[in-house]
């Protein structure tokens, strides 16, 4: 089993690469971004306070984020063959969650972090928000999540590498050069 925190910025390439893993490794896929998305939809009460947030480039509060893993990993199938965390964690408070989760189900996950210059994040978000109609892809919104990134999000990378499961990757260039990195990383570790 191999558990997978695909880490980076917003538009570094975490869903893209996702898909790629789950064709290729047949894990499961958790999309934290996904799953907020789809409650939005519902046009619930909860739904319309996570609009709010996204929309403005802020990240939804931990005990939600965290409540939706720990119920996501008390439903995996007993043999699978392992997840990758798309989106999650994003905050140290998440990471510290998801290493006492895991923990508990003897498991322990090792992440790759897909580093990808800022212009090109602004210029692939402001690409995909031509085509998206996702209400945080837009400038404004973009350079704030950027800022959220690095505020609240990267210094979990810190927390993985002091824990020796950290792997870097060039992300800045194409789609398959990129999948070609994040390969090598799990056929290596995946074989411990
Ligand atoms: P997410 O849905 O996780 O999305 P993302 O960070 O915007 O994008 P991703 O990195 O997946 O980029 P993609 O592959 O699509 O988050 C959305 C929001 O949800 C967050 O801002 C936050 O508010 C909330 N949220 C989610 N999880 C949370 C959590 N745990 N806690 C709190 N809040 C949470 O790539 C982007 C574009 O680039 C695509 O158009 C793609 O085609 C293109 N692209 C990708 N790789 C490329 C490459 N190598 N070359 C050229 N183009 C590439």
């Amino acid at each position: 089993m191999i558990n997978i925190i695909l880490f980076g910025a917003p538009g570094s390439g975490k869903g893209t690469q996702s898909d790629l893993i789950v064709n290729t490794y047949g894990l499961q896929h958790l999309s934290t971004g996904e799953v907020l998305r789809a409650e939005i939809k519902t046009g619930s009460e909860l739904g319309k306070q996570i609009d709010a947030l996204i929309s403005e480039g802020n990240l939804v509060p931990d005990e939600m984020m965290n409540g939706v893993i720990e119920k996501y990993i008390a439903s995996l199938p007993k043999h699978c063959k392992g997840t990758i965390f798309d989106g999650y964690p994003r905050t140290v408070a998440q990471a510290v969650a998801l290493t006492s989760l895991l923990k508990k189900y003897q498991m322990d996950a090792l992440m790759i972090d897909l580093m990808v210059d800022e212009q090109l994040l602004i210029q692939r978000l402001i690409e995909r928000g031509k085509v998206s109609g996702r209400s945080d892809d837009n400038l404004n919104t973009i350079r704030h999540r950027i800022a959220v990134y690095h505020d609240q999000t990267e210094p979990i990378a810190h927390y993985y590498l002091r824990h020796g499961n950290y792997f870097a990757v060039n992300g800045n260039y194409d789609v398959e050069d990129v999948f070609k990195q994040v390969k090598r990383i799990i056929d290596r570790e995946g074989k411990r």
